[in-house]
Order: C-alpha cells, then structure tokens, then sequence
C-alpha cells in the first residue's frame, strides 16, 4: 500500500505537465509563457490581463533585438492527440510572418501585421508523442520558407511599442477530410463560420434555401465580417475560386473576401436590397496551397476619392460614414484624418446597415473557373432623338454576338440591332441609335447570346429624351489639360451631379455641381493620375440626365 502511494505521487506531475490550451483567462498569471525579443534573449514583459497575453514591442537592433518571441519550455503538448496549434491572436506589430518552432523544428503561416482584430491561425504541425517547448516567433514574410528578422524600429514607419495580444493558444485537430463546399442546410450548423468580427452569423432558412444569415451588429467605420474556422478549408493547384451564393437584403454595398492580407473582388457587381440570390465568383489563384482563412467582409463602398476635386458641402462616404467637405479643398489625406477640411456628419459608421441580413445560401471553393461573360457599364447618350448605347464586357468566352434591345415600358424588350462577339478578356461596344421618332422614355438592355445558346442580358438603362436638350451642355471635347470645361445652357436651378467613369465602370470624379445661373461655365479639374483615352461623362440631376463619351488627351 505504502509502495502504490509513492508510485502514485511519483507519475503524478506527468499528468501535470501535459498542458494546453492556455486561454490566459487569469490575471497575472502567463501559464508558463515567457516572452522575448531578439537572438540575444532581450528581455520582454509580458503581462497577463485576465482574458489575454500582451507583449509590448521594444526597439531592435538588427543583431540583438528582434523578432517578438513568446515561448514556453514546458509545454509539453500530446503532438500524437492533436495535428496542429492554433494561436488566436492580435497581431499589432508589423511582424507579418509567424514561425512556430516544436521542439527546434519550425513551422509558418503568414498573419495579418498591424492588425485591428483578432484572428486565429492554426498551423499544422503533424508530430507523435510529446512537444516538450513550444516558441511562436513573429517574422516578416519575405517569400521565403524561412522569412526574415524582423527589427521594431523607431523610425517611421513605427514599430515600437506595438500591441501583440494572444487570447488563446490551443492544440488542435484539423479533421480530414477537409471541407470545401457550405450549404448551411442543416438546422443551427453554421458549419464552422464561427469566427466573427461586429457580426453574428446564424443558420436560418430563407425560403427553400438552408442559409448562413449574417448580420452587422455594430455601428463602425471597420467592415463587419464573418470567418472561416481555420483547418476546416483547403483548395490546391493552380487555379483556386470560390463560388458564394447570396441575398444581399441589406444596404451595405461592399462585399469581399480577405484572406492572407489580400482582399479579393468578386467578378460580379454587388447589388443591394436584393430580392433573389446570387453567385459571386472570386479568383484565388494567388492563395498559397494549403488550409487558407477565408474571411468575408461586409460593408458600405467609398465615395471619397483622394484624386477627387470637392466643393463646400459636398457629401462624401468614407468607412461606413458621411463627410461633408466644408472649405472646397481635399487633401490626399483620408476625410476622417482631416479635419481642416471634412467634417463628419451624424454618427461615425451609420451607414453600415445593421437591421437588414446577409443570406448566403452556399460557398463552393474549387478548381473550377466560372468565366461566363460578365456586362461592365452599360450607357446611354443622347442628342436630337439620337441616341448612342455603349456597353463593356468581361471573360467572353465562346460568346455569339450581342443584341441591342429597347423598350418603351422597361418591360417588352425587342432586338435592334445584332453585333459579333470580340471574345477578348475585355472588350468594348457601341451602338448609335437612330430610329427613334418621338421625345418618350425608352430602356436598352444588352442581350449576350453565347455559341451554345444560352443568352444573358445586361442591367436596364432608362433614358428621358425630352431631357436630354442638346443644347443644355456643350463640352471641350477631346478634353485638354486633364481640366474638364463645359458650358451649361437653360438648366433648372438646382444641384447636378457630375461623373466621369472609366469605361469599366469605375469612378475617376464625382462633383456635386450646384446651379444658381441659367448659363454657366464650369471648369474641373481631372485627377492628375488619369490615363488618356475614353471616359463617359454624365451629368445628372433635376430629371435631367445627359452622358456622352469624351476623349481624354
Ligand atoms: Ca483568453
Ligand atoms: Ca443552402
């Protein structure tokens, strides 16, 4: 009996020592963490809050103090039970490589530096038996399997005295097979999206349709986000695409996929207040092999351009904000970092629409590139019953030709007039009109006729040529001097709105325009950084609308 006690009492600090996960939930106490900077050992403090570990980053030195390193000599973890250690963490430094060293052998992942929220990484380690020390090393990422030190410097841009914040680290098990399609169709199973930033996501249905219902919860100038648990997702081989199929009910007009600290686009346009569902492709074909963090982002689209021209009280949007400019002047700064020259109107972030969901019926991520062809802008300009239709395309992939129809109810649509197709990566068309006897509102649309005969059709373009006096504006055209000059003749007093777009439809200028004299003169200035070439100018407001295509020299 006295033999079995000691036995006992002797294996028993094995039990001890097996550890992890350390969630640091105490205050004061680091469970066995220390921190570190620099080759020579340069001494960190680490301070445990009672939810999480801080480490405050001191200046380097090239050869002493560098590289922020939390390490634990006894952690002991059951390598054989767990494949992988998963690290939530706040990455306020610049340090944009994580090395994990288990037992001398190292191990990376690519984190996000500087960064304003938490993320987890899992990083997959597949050992058996015991990791007796663990060490997480920041780095900077240098395309190299190895990265490069990286040195808290003073100078700008400032390093030192950064926040790196660890809520967590836990080992974990990445279960195979990994998972690369979500339909959210079973009751309460988000399906791992449970990382979430200024947002709940639940599965609820919509319809027929199981989905992930996402919804902003905070007003805020940061996006709201729903993530990928770490692990769960993997796509290989060169080409990598997602494919998320949603309803946009909200008013929030941006939506994106972050991972690897790149944002990703998708293909389509993202509509708003939508009434049916919708597939957005994007292309990942830059993600690295390998389990990846996808982490889609949701929020209200910038106005404000930094290249832009303002005049006093133009409104512009900014991080989920409205600014109003307040002396006619806009400096590259951001509006919210200059106040000499904006002002924030309301709350800071109201725009960010937090009563209205996201419902996003499925994610695929696969090989697969979607590449049907996708409609850029679509406009109209007109003059004397004549009016012109120019449209863009994108991926035109065994594409027939293209229709141009018209309706005078926005409804019936017949065919014009029929175009081959370029099948280019992007290409562009147009169409003059001249078969239209009387003053009314007609619509254009684009019917896209593929070889195999499946047809698409573009948005809807409505144009009023009652409203479109052709002796209302006369242009410099091409236009000079990057300085946009037109003469306005017998407008409505009151505020017109100013565009110039690229022909892929992005927005070079935006100009409040108000108009107090029946005839006026306005000069204004392009963006210095403008391409030559063709833009589309319109001019709207007052039920008036005017668009042509100018030439910039
Ligand atoms: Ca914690
Ligand atoms: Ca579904």
């Amino acid at each position: 009996m006295k033999i079995k006690t000691t036995f006992l009492l002797f294996i028993l600090p094995f039990f001890t020592f097996a550890q992890g996960p350390w969630e640091f939930n105490t205050a004061g106490n680091t469970e066995g963490w220390i921190a570190t900077q620099g080759s020579a050992g340069a001494s960190g403090i680490l301070t445990a809050t009672g939810t999480f570990i801080r480490y405050i980053t001191i200046t380097g030195t090239s050869s002493t103090a560098r590289n922020p390193t939390f390490t634990n000599a006894t952690a002991n973890m059951d390598g054989t039970a767990f494949n992988s250690i998963q690290i939530r963490v706040k990455n306020g430094s610049r340090a944009t490589y994580l090395r994990v060293l288990a037992d001398g052998t190292s191990y990376y992942s690519i984190i996000t530096e500087s960064d304003i929220d938490y993320k987890t990484y899992t990083i997959v380690l597949n050992r058996i038996g015991t990791i007796v020390s663990i060490a997480f090393e920041f780095r900077l990422y240098d395309g190299t399997t190895g990265g490069a030190n990286y040195v808290p410097q003073a100078t700008l841009p400032t390093s030192v005295g950064t926040n790196i914040d660890i809520d967590y680290i836990r080992p974990f098990n990445v279960v195979t097979p990994t998972r690369n399609v979500f339909n959210f169709n079973t009751a309460s199973d988000v399906e791992g999206f449970t990382t979430l930033t200024r947002s709940t996501a639940i599965q609820a249905a919509d319809g027929p349709n199981g989905t992930l219902k996402m919804t902003s919860t905070v007003v805020s100038a940061l996006e709201s986000k729903v993530a990928l648990n770490a692990g769960t997702f993997t796509v290989d081989g060169t080409n990598k695409y997602a494919h998320v199929t949603l309803k946009n009910s909200s008013t929030n007009t941006r939506f994106v996929l972050n991972a690897n600290g790149i944002t990703y686009f998708p293909y389509q346009a993202y509509t708003i207040s939508d009434a049916t569902y919708k597939t957005y492709d994007f292309n990942l074909s830059t993600w690295a092999d390998g389990n990846q963090q996808p982490e889609f982002g949701f929020s209200v689209q910038n106005t404000w351009l930094a290249t832009s021209t303002y005049a006093v009280n133009d409104l512009v949007v900014f991080q989920n904000s409205t600014y109003r400019n307040t002396t006619g002047t806009n400096t590259a700064t951001t509006p919210k970092l200059d106040p000499t020259n904006w002002v924030l109107q309301g709350i800071e972030g109201a725009l960010l629409d937090i009563t209205n969901s996201i419902y996003i019926d499925n994610i695929v991520f696969d090989n697969i590139a979607v590449v049907p062809t996708k409609f850029g802008a679509i406009y109209t300009a007109a003059k004397n019953k004549i009016v012109e239709v120019m449209w863009s395309t994108y991926n035109e992939l065994n594409v027939k030709g293209y229709y141009v129809q018209r309706s005078n109810d926005g409804v019936r649509f017949s065919d014009l007039f029929f175009v081959t197709a370029k099948n280019l990566q992007e290409s562009r068309y147009d169409f003059t009109d001249r078969t239209i006897s009387t003053d009314a509102i007609v619509y254009y649309r684009i019917k896209a006729l593929d070889n195999d005969g499946t047809i698409s059709f573009s948005s809807v373009v409505k144009i009023n040529l009652q409203n479109t006096n052709s002796s209302a504006i006369s242009l410099v055209n091409p236009v000079k001097s990057k300085t946009l000059q037109m003469q306005l003749n017998g407008l409505q007093n009151g505020n017109y709105q100013v565009k110039v777009q690229s022909l892929e439809g992005s927005l070079v200028l935006y100009k409040n325009l108000p108009i107090q004299n029946t005839s006026s003169s306005v000069s204004l200035s392009l963006p210095s950084t403008i391409s030559k070439g063709f833009y589309i100018l319109t001019v709207t407001g007052n039920e008036f609308r005017y668009a042509s295509k100018i030439i910039i020299e």
